[in-house]
This record gives structure tokens, sequence and C-alpha cells, in this order.
């Protein structure tokens, strides 16, 4: 398999953990998401981002939750009892649309494109919907180790890759103490892996 990839990404970090708790091997070609695009990603993604995994037939595969749901296929990171399933779907469904575009992009403003004095209108209405975000988190964490119920899933490797680098957005974690647990027990799992290796 051939990882399209950036190294500070929590998207493409989301494939490289699950990949490394599966020991799969794979190549990676490194792109810097804050310059132009090459012309062949583009063309095998139209969407022109990262992650994208080329599958051992050649298939091209984008979105990092899609490309977790396919990698998870009959391994234990799916859960396998239907309604923790429907769990894990319903978490990867909110890392996307409640989760990342707020974190992710507070992240990307203030760290990477080091933009943040331009944005700051922005900041204010992303900082509101990420700590709504982080409250739900918590509040799903009340009667449960991981996002599905028992087992650790997907689900909390998707919403780990951002929420453990959301001081790089300016969200401080001291009002989630079990969202700060959930990160050590995901931590703990066998063949994790750190963003930054
Ligand atoms: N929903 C997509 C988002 C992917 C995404 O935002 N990728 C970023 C890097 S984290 C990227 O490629 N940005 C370059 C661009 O959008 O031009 C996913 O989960 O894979």
């Amino acid at each position: 398999m051939l990882l399209w990839n950036s190294p500070p990404s929590g998207n493409c970090y989301k494939v490289r953990l699950l990949l490394a708790h599966l020991n799969l091997s794979y190549e990676t070609i490194d792109v810097d998401v804050t310059s132009d695009i090459p012309e062949e990603l583009q063309r095998l993604n139209p969407a022109g981002q990262v992650p994208l995994l080329i599958l051992d037939d050649g298939r091209a595969l984008a979105e990092s939750n899609a490309i977790l749901w396919h990698l998870a296929q009959q391994t234990k990171y799916l859960a396998d009892e239907p309604v923790e399933r429907q769990e894990v779907l319903r978490w990867l469904f909110f890392e996307q649309n409640a989760h990342e575009p707020n974190i992710a992009t507070s992240r990307f403003i203030i760290t990477y494109a080091k933009t943040a004095e331009r944005f700051g209108p922005v900041l204010e209405y992303l900082a509101r919907r990420g700590h709504a975000a982080l409250a739900a988190m918590e509040s799903q964490l009340a009667d449960r180790p991981f996002f599905a119920g028992r087992v650790y899933s997907i689900a909390d490797i998707a919403l780990y890759a951002y929420t453990h680098a959301a001081d790089e957005g300016r969200f401080e974690l001291q009002l989630y103490p079990r969202v700060r647990a959930w990160l050590d027990r995901v931590r703990a799992q066998p063949g994790h892996v750190p963003l930054r290796s």
C-alpha cells in the first residue's frame, strides 16, 4: 500500500496509527499541504487532499475515516456488536462534522499558517464550537471507557488525532478530565505510535 501523507496532519495520523496497530507495511509520499498540491494527487483524489491510500489492487481511497473503516474490516478495531458499531459510525461522523472542522482548523491557522492575527473572529467562532465538541465527548465518556463502549475502536483513533493536539489550536483540556483520562487509555493501546516519531 502507498499512503499520500502529510506528517503533521491529524487526518493522516489517524491512518498511520491504525496501520501501526494492524502491523501493516506501507510506503509514503509526503506532501506539503501549505503549498501547491501535486498534479498526480489531484488526479487521484479530485478533492486534492491527503490522506489518500492506494490499495494493493491500485484503487485510490480518500477520506481519513473511510480509510479507517476500510482497513478495520474484519478486525477488532471495528466493534462487532451492532449497537457499538452504530456508535463507531456516529462518532466518525461527529469527528468530521463537529470536531475536526473546528479544532483542526484552529490548529492550522494558529500553528501552521501562523495567521491568527488575521482570523480573530473566526477563531472565536471555532473555539466556541470546538469546546462544544469537547464537552460532548466529556459527556459520552461518563459511563464508558471508549467512544463505542467497551472496546477501543476506529472512533477513538479518529477522535484522538486532533484532540491530543488540541493545544496547538489553543484548546486547553483542563475542563475535560474524562477526555484527558481517555487520551491516556488510547496512548496505552498496544501498537500505539505518536504523531511525531
Ligand atoms: N475530510 C478529509 C479532510 C482531509 C484534509 O483536510 N486534508 C488536509 C490535510 S489535514 C489537506 O490535504 N489539505 C490540503 C488542501 O485542502 O488543499 C479527511 O478526513 O480525509
